[in-house]
């Protein structure tokens, strides 16, 4: 039974030995789990959920030494629609209440400058109903194409190699909301026939108090 007992409290030692990188790489607000992709979580243990051209990424980091790279391969075709394009990305799910703001910031460089108007990397936040509905924001209500506030880019404009902070601004929650989806997103549409994508790291989605401005916290400069 000692040995039992001394097991559990080594294990339980490791743990937050484990969780202490973490905390320290995020702010107080940050709920997002692995921020910084270093830990490469199951999305069963809260992790991110990867889709189409996605995965954690050794070759490039601006913190630890992983991040999350979505590319994607865009190309002309002889046939409508022209252009075939790809959506990659990654996501948390988290619950959140009509009116609760929010604000997701991030890092993202371009290895090789992207090619291409229709070819993009953002962070970006959505909101759902109970029935996984996509409700859009209180800020984009009323618009038939923004369903969810995305953030800058980086794109064609931007230095290759280059970090850039990626930040939504505070996005509210319009009525109905149940859950908010954060994500990572590569957007190609360009027909640049060439493999090309984004690289995340230090990622950030805070819920802002009443009287918070957005400024606070939110941004993890530090890393
Ligand atoms: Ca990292």
């Amino acid at each position: 039974m000692k040995n039992k007992k001394l097991a559990l409290y080594a294990a339980l030692v490791c743990t937050w030995l484990v969780c202490v990188p973490q905390v320290a790489l995020a702010s107080d607000e940050n709920i997002l789990k692995d921020p910084s992709f270093e830990l490469q979580l199951a999305p069963d243990q809260g992790g991110w959920v990867l889709f189409d051209e996605s995965r954690f990424a050794s070759d490039s980091a601006r913190s630890g030494q992983q991040s999350m790279f979505n590319w994607g391969f865009s190309q002309n075709v002889a046939f409508p629609p022209f252009v075939v394009g790809t959506v990659s990305g990654s996501y948390q799910e988290f619950p959140a209440a009509p009116g609760s703001r929010w604000r997701m910031t991030g890092f993202g460089v371009a290895p090789n400058a992207i090619k291409g108007a229709s070819a993009f990397g953002v962070v970006q936040v959505s909101f759902f109903d109970a029935a996984g509905k996509d409700l859009g924001t209180v800020e984009t209500a009323g618009s038939k194409t923004a369903k969810a506030r995305t953030s800058n880019q980086v794109n064609a404009r931007t230095p290759a190699g280059k970090w850039i902070l990626l930040d939504t601004g505070i996005v509210t929650a319009p009525e109905g909301t149940e859950t908010i989806q954060a994500f990572t997103l590569y957007v190609d549409y360009s027909g640049s026939n060439i493999a090309q994508g984004v690289y995340f790291d230090d990622l950030s989605l805070c819920a802002l108090d009443d009287d918070d401005n957005g400024q606070l916290n939110c941004i993890d400069n530090d890393s």
